[in-house]
């Protein structure tokens, strides 16, 4: 579910995944397909880290009292959401650099990759697949202590070997 709202929810989702701006949402929605398709709760957030600070720990405090167990963070150019969500909490932050206007991404990806010693946030590819990789490794986190969500990851990989041992190269015209 992909909500903006600032009322109260009723149970925290297992993963909140956050982002900058209701832009970042062609991006992060892949990170969140993968959770629904793995059936894991979520919920999706648009709250920055400098338009609206009160917010965003009102709400990474809410998701902490409440069980929450890791955050996806996705923002773009100045990208401090991740490393801030990270200064509030000791879970787990995976932090999804969005594509920019100007640089691509790269700064994007910088901003979240060299986050200084102590407050880590782990930082996944720019855009789509970063995204996705980031529900994944989400998953993966779950799956530890989830012995369905584990065989589900592993039928998950064993589909894509499956394709790779179907997959034929054209022949040459
Ligand atoms: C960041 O600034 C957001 O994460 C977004 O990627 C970027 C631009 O925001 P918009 O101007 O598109 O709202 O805060």
């Amino acid at each position: 579910m992909a909500t903006n709202k600032t009322s109260k929810r009723k149970a925290a989702p297992t993963v909140a995944i956050l982002m900058g701006s209701t832009n970042d949402w062609d991006v992060m929605q892949h990170g969140a397909k993968q959770l629904k398709d793995f059936g894991v709760s979520y919920e999706a957030r648009a709250l920055s880290a400098h338009r609206t600070p009160e917010l965003l720990a009102e709400f990474v405090n809410e998701c902490i009292d409440g069980g929450t167990k890791c955050f996806i963070a996705g923002a773009g150019g100045a990208a401090h959401l991740a490393g801030v969500i990270a200064a509030l909490t000791t879970l787990p932050v995976l932090a999804v650099p969005i594509p920019s206007k100007h640089l691509g991404g790269l700064d994007s990806l910088l901003s979240m990759v060299q986050m200084p010693k102590g407050i880590p946030v782990a930082t996944f590819a720019i855009g789509d697949a970063g995204s996705a990789n980031a529900g994944l490794f989400a998953v993966a986190m779950l799956a530890m202590t989830d012995q369905k969500l584990a065989t589900k990851l592993q039928a998950f990989r064993a589909k894509q070997v499956e394709a790779v041992k179907a997959a034929k190269l054209p022949d040459l015209p």
